[in-house]
């Protein structure tokens, strides 16, 4: 098989496990080449640490892209995240007409809240903006938060209907046209997953709900959605191995490492992932 590639465009925080730390792993573990665009650099995320450095790359990201568009470089897909201000959106549409060709896959998990909060640093203005780059995107992978925000909704907490979660997934398609992921979905306290509509029909992929918070799970979701698209899975199937192998990220981690905003331990993990993508390096 030609060697795939991802541009994946996120922040580097350099600990917490979150954005490309996650990111660069796991789609690489998944034998795609994975390019970086960094949209910002922090010494931590900031969900949980204080003090943390933040620099901004906003004004880094056009010349970054021209200088790919120069060489030629092709991508199958474009995978953004947490994003490091709110022109970055607008650069980020200019950035996709460079990227993508008539086949690049633009996903975007618009990663900005959870738990009804926005994270640090956001106004309340940035989910409008946000929605904005989902309206170019072929896969949205919002949490709950997230969605809610960016239809302009109030927040509520779970445990949810299949009425409620099914008007969220509707809603989020028709305005964007993009297919959706929508995270954080669950409707009792035994199984959590996620509901994905590819505009004919809902289905719910639910796992485990354990209960414990960690940070970072929703970029591991994310970028394993990703590797199981550009491996070829329809979006059932790559939504599958995302909610089982978050699952198995959050188990091995209140395993051994029990610190929330740490992040999850995906490393001794990923031979699980590579199995579940059917990879078979050896053979
Ligand atoms: O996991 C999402 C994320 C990514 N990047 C940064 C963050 C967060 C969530 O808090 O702070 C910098």
């Amino acid at each position: 098989m030609s060697q795939k590639r991802v541009a994946a465009i996120h922040d580097i925080s350099g600990f917490g496990k979150c954005s490309l730390t996650v990111a660069l792993p796991l789609i690489s573990a998944a034998g795609i080449e994975t390019a970086v665009i960094p949209t910002a650099v922090l010494s931590t995320h900031t969900g949980g640490f204080e003090g943390y450095t933040f620099r901004d790359l906003t004004d880094d990201i056009m010349p970054i892209v021209e200088h790919w568009k120069q060489n030629n470089l092709q991508f199958d897909a474009v995978y953004s995240g947490y994003l490091g201000s709110n022109r970055q959106v607008d650069i980020v549409i200019k950035a996709l007409k460079l990227l993508k060709n008539e086949n690049t896959k633009f996903i975007c998990d618009p990663a900005m809240a959870d738990h009804g909060k926005l994270y640090a640093g956001f106004d309340k203005k940035f989910p409008r903006d946000m929605f904005k780059l989902c309206h170019n995107a072929d896969i949205i992978v919002p949490n709950i938060t997230e969605a809610v925000f960016m239809l302009g909704e109030d927040y509520k907490a779970g445990p949810y209907t299949k009425e409620y979660i099914g008007s969220l997934v509707i809603s989020l398609y028709e305005k964007t046209g993009a297919m959706v992921v929508l995270t954080g979905v669950y409707f009792d306290e035994k199984r959590l997953g996620a509901a994905c509509f590819d505009g004919t029909k809902i289905s719910y992929i639910m796992g485990e709900k354990i209960d414990a918070v960690f940070h970072g799970t929703g970029d591991v979701f994310a970028s394993v959605l990703t590797a199981g698209i550009i491996t070829g899975r329809s979006l059932v199937s790559a939504t599958e191995i995302a909610v089982k192998f978050t699952c198995d990220c959050i188990k091995a981690t209140l395993e051994n490492d029990p610190d929330r905003h740490y992040g999850v331990n995906f490393e001794t993990e990923i031979p699980k992932l590579i199995k579940y993508l059917g990879i078979d390096y050896e053979g």
